[in-house]
């Protein structure tokens, strides 16, 4: 069988790895995920316990979740290498290195805003407290990945890898959240015009916009949650 890719809208994260999948060019299936909805109900527990998106099932059928464990399982399949580098690489060390900073730092430094947000019954000091500190965070993860970004038209290399694709999938956040000006950092700001203008960027931020259209023809189709959850679920 295919893998199948769970993602979730709306905003989720794993639209870098639909990209991903896209730049990667083989046969896959995906499966929508609405993650204020579904991703919560008890069902979704036997998909990953935790209750979150991305999860990916495997050709073998066996479900993976976590972003790194599901980027390392495309990495190891991706013999043309082209969403990522030779093993033993420089180039795949420093992909690894900015992957670990983008799903880790940079990604949690949100979680204050999005905890500021799902407030049912915000107490306006808790909330502007957490507008501020989540503010504050992504500045200065921004200002650092500022610094790691070299001359080059991507993060690694000449072409897009996973490293570009966990990015893309989270920097739209700042606005989402109105942080400041993408333009206060002008190394990010070229690089994520560029993803942002990329055909499978695209492609996948209309999959997340509820718009089925065909991408490259590596996705084979949507297959729906409830029947990933019948056949694969725990
Ligand atoms: N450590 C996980 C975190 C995934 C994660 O936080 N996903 C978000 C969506 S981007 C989520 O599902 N959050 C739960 C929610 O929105 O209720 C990973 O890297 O895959």
């Amino acid at each position: 069988m295919e893998p199948i890719l769970l993602y979730g809208f709306p905003a989720g994260s794993s639209m870098g790895l639909v990209a991903a999948l896209e730049w990667l060019g083989q046969p896959h299936r995906l499966c929508r995920v609405d993650m204020l909805g579904e991703m919560r109900e008890p069902a979704y527990g036997r998909i990953n316990a935790r209750h979150e998106t991305p999860a990916l099932i495997t050709d073998q059928g066996r479900v993976l979740t976590e972003t790194m464990a599901i980027a390392a399982w495309l990495e190891a399949r991706d013999s043309e290498r082209r969403i990522s580098f030779a093993p033993l690489s420089a180039e795949a060390d420093r992909m690894h290195q900015l992957m670990g900073f983008v799903n880790t730092g940079f990604t949690g430094a949100f979680t204050p805003l999005w905890v500021a947000l799902e407030m049912e019954n915000p107490d306006p000091v808790t909330h502007s407290l957490l507008r501020a500190f989540g503010r504050e965070r992504v500045s200065e993860r921004h200002d650092k990945l500022e610094a790691m970004i070299g001359d080059g038209r991507y993060l690694v290399g000449a072409q897009p890898s996973l490293a570009d694709a966990l990015l893309v999938g989270v920097a739209r956040w700042l606005e989402f959240h109105e942080v400041d000006d993408i333009g206060r950092w002008p190394k990010l700001a070229a690089l994520r015009k560029r993803l942002e203008a990329d055909p499978a960027v695209i492609h996948a931020i209309a999959l997340e916009d509820g718009e089925m259209r065909p991408g490259t023809g590596a996705c084979l189709g949507h297959v729906p949650l409830a029947e990933v959850i019948e056949r694969f679920g725990a």
